[in-house]
């Protein structure tokens, strides 16, 4: 299956998986409805893919590494949505439809994003304990709760937050990126490494690297893409970021320096998986798409 076509067989598992662990008859009806708009409105599932590659190449269970994508894909969506309103970026757009605050309202989607978090953790701890023992869902909780928390992805923002409309060093931007955007590549990776029983320190480890890479890798790209794709195409404003004064990796460094940085880390990242000494052709390739695409 050529790369593309797996990512489309990814995102439809991912969606399916995910409609059914959107909870039905027990909310309000409008937070039914924001929660259904916000997760299930588009999105490439780029780490659902990369959980999907790694679980495979590892044997891990299907069921499990389904549970892991919702888990992950609900935290990324929460962070999208907490991201786009007026308090924080102020974004209209988002997968190329309204943002969820737009739609719903600013209190409700604030409620909406907090939701997505406590059914994220709801969802790894109702993991099957006949497929996967209770210590390795209960580290892979703790993974997912320091991954975003005040060391993770809550903090790379209010680095951002702070950082923006300032002159910022490259150091303290990869820094902000790796919080913001690497760890949840890493935890996706890791905990889908974690759902194959795998204790493989060699594997994990170099897993672990390897997703680094790539996690900056991706926002760098994105930074780039943010300014040289087209609005339809990426699903929020061409340039917003820049308008913003957001910190950007192109403006910080140049556009021929951040081309040259994201091919080196994507090189790094190939290196960190042969390493790993796994069967990483779907891997590989994702990586691949990480730098390739234009949205
Ligand atoms: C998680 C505790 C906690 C708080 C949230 C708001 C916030 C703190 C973090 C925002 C983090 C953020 C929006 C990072 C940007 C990451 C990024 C590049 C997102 C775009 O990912 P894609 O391209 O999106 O995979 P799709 O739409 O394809 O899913």
């Amino acid at each position: 299956m050529k790369t593309n076509d797996y990512i489309l067989a990814c995102k439809d598992r991912a969606n399916r998986a995910l409609k059914k662990k959107i909870p039905t008859s027990t909310i309000p009806r409008s937070l039914q409805k924001a929660i259904r708009y916000s997760v299930l409105n588009g999105g490439k599932r780029i780490r659902s893919a990369f959980i999907f590659a790694t679980g495979e190449a590892l044997g891990a269970n299907k069921a499990i590494l389904n549970d892991i994508c919702v888990a992950i894909e609900f935290i990324h969506t929460f962070s999208l949505i907490h991201d786009d309103l007026p308090a924080l970026d102020n974004d209209d757009l988002r997968r190329g439809k309204p943002t969820c605050h737009r739609v719903f309202g600013e209190a409700t989607a604030i409620l909406t994003g907090d939701i997505l978090q406590s059914l994220a953790f709801e969802v790894l701890s109702k993991i099957n304990t006949n497929r996967l023992s209770e210590a390795i869902i209960l580290q892979m909780i703790r993974l997912l709760a320091e991954a975003i928390g005040p060391s993770g992805l809550a903090a790379g923002e209010q680095m951002d937050l702070e950082m923006t409309g300032h002159r910022t060093t490259e150091a303290k931007l990869k820094k902000m990126y790796q919080l913001k955007t690497g760890r949840l590549f890493t935890v996706s990776i890791v905990l889908a490494a974690l759902a194959s029983n795998c204790t493989n320190k060699k594997i994990l480890n170099n897993l672990s690297k390897f997703s680094k890479c790539l996690g900056l890798a991706f926002q760098i790209h994105d930074d780039i893409i943010g300014l040289e794709s087209d609005t339809k195409t990426l699903g929020k404003k061409q340039g917003a970021d820049l308008k913003m004064h957001k910190p950007i990796y192109p403006v910080c460094v140049g556009m021929k320096k951040s081309k040259d940085m994201e091919k080196e880390l994507y090189k790094k990242s190939l290196m960190y998986l042969k390493k790993s000494g796994i069967e990483a052709k779907r891997l590989k390739n994702l990586a691949a798409f990480v730098i390739e695409r234009n949205y």
